[in-house]
């Protein structure tokens, strides 16, 4: 080999690793996503974990730097049989108001019904997500249950306020530093309430993060430390640890496990390893099928079948194709199987399978 085609190959293998990093790079999206799950968790868009146990309304996150606000989301949990839910997701977009509930979701007080496409506003539902995406650079999706997920454009960087941080690139500065000195996160939680009349709301007390941390070092919560992390650091989620740090997550799940009263309870084994699966999808990980019909099971309507790891696109399902909640990376959720299609008004029912070969089938 001549040193100038020695050169030429150094060249082209250099193109092709930096093309192949960008690529990962480009599919590992986790640094603009922001998310809030089981017992009170946060993950700031820096990357920050902390507890914050408020139950009145927050803003989860907003547009703050400019004078006009373009976005912001709102969140309110409850309790729920003794353990906290998402009870209501709160979205303004310029003058536009929704208001997404379990059951049902409003625009501006008027009930609406979902798929709603309008104003570069698409709002869909399947039978895990309620998503809502919007052209200014905004994914919001909700399980109906414990967890919500913001998913922000970059051109928001620094300029973001709320629970989920600043968005600067940099944890801790300026999430949990007020006035030169450093602030715990009920504190931190505390300055993102909402104010509404007549709302007679308690903030949780300050004193309540010592208390927090005190149960992370008690001797009944540190038993709970080698069933999380045997669940989190088993082999079959290999291809998540190299892309998502699992320690913070197996710290999450001690604390769910901790703070329940009856430990075999599913909200309190399923809901942190639920977000590490979609903190993995959302990292270009393959997470394993970790469900089973006697651990965290989910049921799907109809009959379909749930996937950890399926392709979101219902146009594989359906007869339209106009399904937004297709995603570049696998995720959770109920799929069809390949002898069944969805209908538009989201029925689902047995076709024939020659009929079926018209439109497009979904690999099992
Ligand atoms: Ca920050």
């Amino acid at each position: 080999m001549t040193r100038s085609h020695f050169w030429l190959c150094c060249l082209a293998l250099a193109v092709t690793t930096i093309a192949n990093v960008q690529a990962r790079q480009a599919l590992n999206h986790i640094n603009t996503i922001c998310s809030t799950w089981g017992r009170d968790h946060f993950k700031t868009f820096d990357g920050d974990m902390y507890q914050f146990p408020g139950m009145c309304v927050y803003n989860l996150v907003s547009d703050c730097h400019e004078t006009y606000q373009e976005f912001a989301v709102h969140i309110q949990r409850s309790k729920v049989d003794g353990n906290p839910k998402v009870h209501e997701v709160v979205v303004t977009i310029n003058d536009l108001l929704f208001h997404l509930t379990r059951n049902v979701v409003s625009l501006n007080s008027d009930v609406i019904n979902l798929p709603y496409y309008n104003a570069g506003i698409q709002l869909e539902r399947n039978a895990v997500y309620t998503k809502l995406q919007a052209k200014v650079g905004l994914v919001v999706m909700w399980n109906g249950d414990d967890a919500v997920m913001v998913e922000l454009d970059s051109s928001y960087r620094n300029r973001t306020c709320g629970l989920c941080g600043d968005f600067n690139g940099i944890p801790v500065y300026n999430e949990f530093i007020h006035n030169h000195r450093q602030i715990h996160p009920i504190e931190f939680g505390n300055r993102q309430r909402v104010h509404r009349p007549n709302d007679d709301c308690e903030d949780p007390y300050e004193e309540e993060d010592q208390a927090l941390e005190a149960l992370a070092g008690d001797e009944h919560c540190k038993a709970f430390g080698p069933v999380c992390n045997e669940m989190i650091h088993s082999e079959a989620w290999s291809s998540c640890k190299s892309l998502v740090n699992p320690t913070p997550y197996t710290q999450a799940c001690v604390q769910d496990m901790c703070g329940c009263s009856n430990s075999t309870d599913d909200f309190c084994v399923c809901s942190t390893l639920a977000e590490y699966s979609r903190q993995c999808s959302h990292a270009g990980g393959q997470p394993p099928s970790w469900r089973t019909p006697e651990f965290c099971a989910k049921t799907c309507p109809f009959n379909m079948v749930y996937e950890e790891s399926g392709s979101p696109c219902m146009t594989t399902c359906t007869l339209s194709d106009t399904s937004s909640l297709c995603e570049d990376h696998k995720m959770d959720g109920c799929f069809c199987p390949a002898v069944y299609a969805m209908k538009e008004d989201g029925t689902a029912r047995v076709y024939p399978v020659l009929l079926l070969a018209q439109w497009k089938r979904v690999p099992m």
